[in-house]
């Protein structure tokens, strides 16, 4: 009796322990989160990123993507990522905003000259010192997908910063993108992504931003069919791994993760400029009107608030002079 009581003991004491043990030999599942669909480039690079890592551990983590928002919409599946109930992940680094100070300034309407100015400064000192601020809330990245640049979209045309006066937009969950938008006369209200269609539909919101792809795979050309080439905002992507599992990983197991997470956003960068290219061809084929900016100046000059509420402390603008910088 004494015995087995004991024995008992010692088994609920291991059961306790385990999820500490570094699982070397035993199979692991690892879910993972995307709001986007599984051909989309953020879904090829997350299951080539999840294939990587069962081929080069053995299958001893078995990855599994979960695209469409199965497992939830954005702001949720960051807190399941900090709980540690989604294992990995891509996510759009805005709705970090109101969490993580420095996502704010890779966010900063007009900041980035054009894509390779943006790559270089999320693979560099930006991505370094956002990497920091995400693991303080329990967010390893990884890597960083492309964002593609961001323009207004909607069910009427826009061609000046005059014509947002009142428009009643759609904007990301942050505090940055209610006061860029406010700063060019229009209505914000944070929707998460999964609403925007009904809610152009419907007429509770006049219009949205988001990249073309964006724009295309969620059908929302068909109901906002004016797009405007504002470019306004380029803000970079994270792959990223929970602090849970993480801390669990062995250092072989951790460089393993870091390798296929790289690779994986080579891959999304590649497919990401094609699919920028198609979705532009597939919006302008269903009759959508595209409205091409090209001096950009009367809606940049506009945006010094911003600049002023969200890189006002010395580390946050000296990222901004540094990304200025940047040849
Ligand atoms: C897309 C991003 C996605 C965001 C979405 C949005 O890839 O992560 O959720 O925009 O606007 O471009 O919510």
């Amino acid at each position: 009796m004494k015995a087995m009581r004991a024995l008992r003991a010692v088994a609920l004491a291991a059961a306790a322990l385990l999820p500490w043990v570094p699982a070397t030999g035993q199979a692991q599942e690892w879910r993972g989160w995307n709001i986007h669909a599984a051909d989309y480039p953020n879904g090829r690079g997350l299951d080539r990123f999840g294939e990587l890592v069962m081929q080069r551990t053995n299958n001893r983590i078995r990855m599994r993507t979960y695209h469409s928002a199965q497992l939830g919409q954005q702001d949720e599946a960051i807190q399941q990522m900090r709980l540690g109930s989604i294992d990995f992940g891509n996510f759009n680094l805005s709705p970090f905003n109101n969490l993580a100070p420095s996502t704010n300034v890779v966010t900063l309407p007009f900041l980035f000259r054009n894509v390779a100015h943006s790559h270089a400064a999320i693979d560099g000192i930006a991505g370094a010192e956002i990497a920091k601020d995400l693991e303080a809330i329990g967010i390893i990245a990884l890597a960083w997908y492309d964002g593609g640049a961001r323009s207004v979209y909607s069910t009427r045309p826009i061609r000046t910063p005059a014509d947002m006066r009142g428009l009643k937009i759609r904007v990301q969950t942050s505090d940055l993108w209610i006061d860029l938008m406010r700063a060019l006369g229009a209505n914000p209200t944070p929707l998460p992504f999964g609403e925007v269609f009904t809610s152009l539909q419907s007429g509770v919101i006049d219009a949205a931003e988001n990249n073309y792809p964006s724009y295309e795979s969620t059908r929302h050309f068909e109901v906002a069919r004016y797009y405007t080439t504002t470019e306004h905002s380029n803000v970079p992507e994270v792959l990223a791994v929970s602090q849970q599992r993480w801390r669990r990983a062995s250092e072989a197991e951790r460089n393993i993760l870091r390798d296929a997470a790289r690779e994986s956003a080579t891959l999304q960068r590649q497919l990401w400029a094609e699919r920028e290219r198609v979705s532009r061809q597939r919006v302008e084929a269903a009759g959508v009107t595209v409205i091409e900016l090209t001096d950009r100046s009367p809606w940049s000059a506009l945006m010094e608030p911003v600049y002023a509420k969200y890189a006002a402390t010395p580390r946050l603008s000296g990222m901004v002079q540094a990304i200025r910088a940047l040849p």
